[in-house]
Order: C-alpha cells, then structure tokens, then sequence
C-alpha cells in the first residue's frame, strides 16, 4: 500500500485589490524570493508547499487570485473551496485597507461558513510612505474576530509566521478522520485538550 506524502491537504487563498502584494506574499513562502517587477496575476495561479506542524505533514495548496474587478466571478468561484483565505491589503494604499470590509463580503458571499481568515497589512518595510496605521488595521481584524499581522514579502517580514499560523488554525479544527495513525498526537497548540484534533 502506498503511502501518502502528507497527512492534510489545506487549501487557502489569498484575496485584496491589485497591486497589494499577494503574489509576492506567496512567491516569498513558497520560494524564499522577492521581485519588485509588478506582473499583475491574469485570473487565479496557485504554488503548492508542504510544511510540517506537531508532527503531521501538511500539504498547503494555496491560490492567488487576480486583484482587478474584471476578474471578479472566476476568482469568487474558489472561495467555496478554500479552507483558509488571508485579506491583503498595502499599508501605503489606504483604498485597499477601505476595500477590505467589500473582500469581507465577498467573502460572507462565497466562501464556506467556516472558512478561517487572517488579515495582512503588506509593504511594512515602507514605514516613510504610510498611510494605515496598525492600530486600525489590528482594530477591523478585532471587530471581525480574525487574526492580523504586518508583512513585507520585500523584507521578509512575518510571511511564514502568517501562513503556519493559518495552518495551524485549520489544523486545530480538523477532526481525526482521514487519519490512519493510532496513538494521539501533541498538536502543540494553546488551547491544550480543548482541541477537537488528535
Ligand atoms: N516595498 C514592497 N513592495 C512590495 C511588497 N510586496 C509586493 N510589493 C510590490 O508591489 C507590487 C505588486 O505586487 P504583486 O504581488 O504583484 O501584487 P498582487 O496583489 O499580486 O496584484 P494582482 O495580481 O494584480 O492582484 C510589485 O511591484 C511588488 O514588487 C512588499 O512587501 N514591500
Ligand atoms: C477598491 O474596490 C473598487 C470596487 O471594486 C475598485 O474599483 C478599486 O479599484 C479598488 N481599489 C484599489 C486600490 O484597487
Ligand atoms: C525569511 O524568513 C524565514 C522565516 O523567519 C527564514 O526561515 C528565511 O531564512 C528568511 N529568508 C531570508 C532570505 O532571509
Ligand atoms: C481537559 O482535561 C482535563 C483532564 O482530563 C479535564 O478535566 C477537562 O475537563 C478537559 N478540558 C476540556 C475543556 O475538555
Ligand atoms: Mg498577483
């Protein structure tokens, strides 16, 4: 019998408007690489990677979408599959932090109820041309009850942090049963046996 080279597959998607850094996000996790080149995504393209957490190999499918409105019903069609889905938005762009409560709905719209979210605040490596301050960035993530954290895919700045964050918020709510291991495993998490996972 062969076996599977993970244990969980977790599909995540990465939404906000054009130009924010989604792309670079993801090219910085999956490659450890940065290009200031702005190739603006046609549609959806996506970058698998395999990570490991509390002793289980996830394999991480994640999908970036398009940020431009033209693109807007081929991109809400994956958020039905989407197991985690991280908001973008440019700390020196206050229009794309305003546009993040319409990627909430688009979100309340299309995604899966419980679909777990996360909100980044990209480009935090340019502090001389900012425009949202933390504090409201870190005040919607409260009010919606969803995690935040600055980023840079430039300097390296809290990208793999978000991601196995992420991960492990899914991994937290995941029950047993696509699992064949028998004895119980430490998810390491903070919650302790509250966890519904093995
Ligand atoms: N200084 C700085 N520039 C960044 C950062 N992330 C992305 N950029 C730049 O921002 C521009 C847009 O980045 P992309 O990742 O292509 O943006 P996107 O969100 O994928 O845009 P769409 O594909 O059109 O939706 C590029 O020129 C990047 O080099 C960052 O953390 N810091
Ligand atoms: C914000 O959303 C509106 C409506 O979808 C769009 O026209 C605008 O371009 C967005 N802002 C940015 C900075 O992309
Ligand atoms: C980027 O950050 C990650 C996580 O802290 C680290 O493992 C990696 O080596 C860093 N990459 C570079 C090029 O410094
Ligand atoms: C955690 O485990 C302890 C001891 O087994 C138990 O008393 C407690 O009720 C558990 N807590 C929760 C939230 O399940
Ligand atoms: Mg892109």
């Amino acid at each position: 019998m062969a076996k599977k080279s993970y244990d969980f597959l977790f599909k995540l998607l990465l939404i906000g408007d054009s130009g924010v850094g989604k792309t670079c996000i993801l090219f910085r996790f999956s490659d450890d690489a940065f290009n200031t080149t702005f190739i603006s995504t046609i549609g959806i393209d996506f970058k698998i990677k395999t990570v490991e957490l509390g002793g289980k190999k996830i394999k991480l499918q994640i999908w970036d979408t398009a940020g431009q409105e033209r693109f807007h019903t081929i991109t809400t069609s994956y958020y039905r599959g989407a197991m985690g889905i991280l908001l973008v938005y440019d700390i020196t762009n206050s229009k794309s932090f305003e546009n993040i409560s319409k990627w909430l709905r688009n979100i309340d719209e299309h995604a899966s109820e419980d679909v777990e979210r996360m909100l980044l605040a990209n480009k935090c490596d340019m502090e001389e041309k900012r425009m949202v301050s933390r504090e409201k960035g870190e005040q919607i993530a409260r009010e919606h009850g969803i995690r935040f954290y600055e980023t840079s895919a430039k300097a390296n700045v809290s990208i793999e942090k978000a991601f196995l964050t992420l991960a492990e918020d899914i991994l937290k709510k995941t029950p047993c049963k696509e699992q064949d291991r028998k004895e119980p495993v430490d998810v390491n998490n903070q919650f302790g046996n509250r966890s519904q996972c093995c």
